[in-house]
């Protein structure tokens, strides 16, 4: 038989494959379907490439001790160079993660592109991804979901996110937007200048000194706006950069105990700040690239946070040095913020006037509306990140499990609230979101400003079969989730705080009938499980059907 069909026609027209899909030009009298972009031959201009320089050279390490810390921000002809390295060649796409299946391995995806541009351009930054990887493998916990590999970003499993209500250090989750820097304790210092009255540098023994600092303990929850975006991919697509858009489920939020002290007395001993300056830009010592072009870690906070002592410089991490996955030997903490401005491996503070313009600051961890999108959106659409809106999560059971009960399903899971308002009700429903429980407050962990809780409650459900179980929380100031992830779908996939759903096969054996019919599966020897496997095991005899219809109306009405 000759076919014009494609043999993944049936997918592609079901939408399984939406990166095959032509895009429709219907504007003329006809539809037009464009075709798909395609990636012709890699080119590589190697005598632009060389005419830049030596790259041992050119991209040194900036500092004896830190090994991976390569400055850019003060160098702009060094930023111009590797900006010509990058222009002069192309680099294969990014495998497809939205629109595609997500592969079925740890890690997840590879960050091709990132180790690509780190070996290209070279110098301190070649080694980078390699070594990154097995500080991965030295500091955090085997049972880690690694979403992505290079720039890390890895989560714990769900039956780990919840397990203890701080978490562990070696189960913390990890974003990275480079390589991770090693630094020599000794070797250490950073830079506080910019708009403050006497700039000064600061040794780690400076900072612990505590006749000139106070020492700050704070138990803070650090969650990335990206949390649960796969809830969002999963119903459209938006932006798919890897590290950027790292597909995130329920993990990326952990909660620790941090030992430091806060920013505000380092202005204070700098004598304060000077000409208007509004905000504290922070530099990371990590590489990161944007668009063909490379820099540090930059963000910033107003100063309004940092005086109020919500900004900490944190060494200690759950009773242990800072890991160097989490910024050894020195990062910030913003209590409240999005995890995006809690910079690691800092090695500079500058007071400034405006909100940072690095990319990270003005271009990255924006909220975009829903009709934002490719081809239109303008980065003043976004509102910046700042503050987490509330959020919960149920980490059991899971999407399309099947929970044989005795009428109640045990659920766990966390709630959380940005800016210091805390879970102050959370409540799960068992039909989808129309009738809700309100999970006891002995049931949830302890309350604290700038924590998330943990918690565990027996749902109550009497149904069988497919039940949506919904979880929601209402916050200190009574805020509560969307319903639906369409409620606040957005662009560039962040900030993910509708209503957690997920769909579960209910066996309610409290139920007699349900409780003899186990019985006799157990006595066959037949699993229950997976339930779409057809059962030749019928669960009525022929003499009971009979019966039925002797006693009962015949199928069919008499049209009398
Ligand atoms: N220098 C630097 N600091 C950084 C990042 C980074 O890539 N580089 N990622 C930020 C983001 S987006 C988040 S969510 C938090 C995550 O902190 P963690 O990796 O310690 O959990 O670190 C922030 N600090
Ligand atoms: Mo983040």
């Amino acid at each position: 038989m000759k076919t014009t069909n494609r043999p993944d026609e049936w997918k592609i027209e079901q939408g399984l494959a939406g990166a095959e899909l032509p895009v429709l030009d219907m504007t003329g009298p006809k539809n037009v379907p464009l075709t798909i972009q395609t990636f012709g031959q890699l080119t590589k201009n190697e005598e632009a490439i060389k005419a830049v320089g030596d790259p041992e050279k050119l991209f040194t390490r900036e500092r004896e001790g830190w090994v991976g810390f390569v400055e850019w921000e003060n160098y702009p002809d060094k930023k111009a160079a590797a900006h010509k390295i990058l222009t002069s060649q192309t680099f294969p796409p990014n495998p497809e993660f939205q629109l595609g299946p997500i592969p079925g391995t740890n890690p997840v995806l590879p960050g091709t592109h990132w180790k690509m541009w780190h070996h290209a351009v070279g110098g301190e930054l070649t080694k980078i991804p390699e070594d990154s990887w097995a500080t991965v493998l030295k500091e955090k916990h085997p049972d880690m979901l690694h979403l992505l590999q290079f720039p890390y970003n890895g989560e714990p499993p769900k039956r780990l996110v919840t397990a203890k209500e701080i978490t562990p250090n070696s189960l913390h989750f990890v974003r990275n937007h480079g390589g991770i820097p090693l630094i020599d304790y000794d070797k250490f210092s950073f830079i506080m200048d910019g708009l403050v009255k006497n700039p000064r540098e600061y040794k780690m023994d400076d900072l612990m000194d505590e006749s000139r600092f106070p020492r700050m303990e704070k138990t803070v929850t650090i969650q990335c706006s990206g949390t649960r975006r796969i809830e969002q991919i999963l119903l459209y697509p938006g932006q798919g950069d890897e590290v950027p858009q790292a597909p995130w489920a329920e993990g990326a939020i952990g909660t620790a105990t941090y030992v430091g002290i806060s920013l505000k007395k380092i202005i204070k001993e700098c004598g304060g700040l000077i000409d208007g300056a509004k905000h504290l830009e922070f530099y990371g010592a990590d590489t990161y690239f944007k668009d063909d072009k490379v820099m540090n870690y930059l963000v910033s906070v107003p100063w309004s946070k940092v005086k109020a002592n919500e900004v900490m410089l944190a060494w200690e991490m759950n009773g242990e040095v800072l890991p160097a996955i989490h910024g050894y030997p020195l990062r910030i903490v913003v209590f409240g913020y999005i995890g995006a401005r809690s910079v690691k491996w800092l090695y500079r503070i500058k007071a400034i006037k405006e909100p940072s313009r690095a990319p990270v600051q003005s271009q990255e961890y924006l909220y975009f509306p829903q009709q934002v999108g490719k081809h239109n959106f303008k980065l003043t659409d976004g509102i910046q990140i700042q503050e987490m809106p509330v959020s919960s999560a149920i980490m059991s059971p899971w999407t399309k499990q099947v929970c044989i009960h005795n009428g109640k399903i045990r659920c766990k899971g966390w709630a959380y609230s940005g800016g210091g308002r805390w879970p102050e009700r959370v409540e799960l429903s068992a039909d989808g979101g129309f009738n809700w429980y309100t999970i006891p407050i002995d049931n949830l962990s302890k309350k604290r400003k700038w924590t998330w809780r943990t918690w565990e409650y027996e749902l109550p459900c009497d149904v069988e079969g497919w039940v949506e179980i919904v979880c929601r929380c209402w916050d200190s100031a009574l805020n509560t989730q969307p319903t639906f992830t369409r409620t606040a779908w957005n662009w560039g996939l962040h900030v993910t705080h509708s209503c957690h759903r997920i769909s579960i096969y209910s066996v309610n054996k409290s139920r007699k009938a349900t409780q003899d019919r186990l019985a006799e599966f157990e006595e066959a020897g037949i699993p229950f499980g997976p339930i779409t496997v057809p059962l030749a095991f019928p669960s009525q005899t022929w003499d009971d059907y009979e019966k039925f219809w002797k006693e009962h109306d015949p199928r069919d009405a008499e049209d009398d």
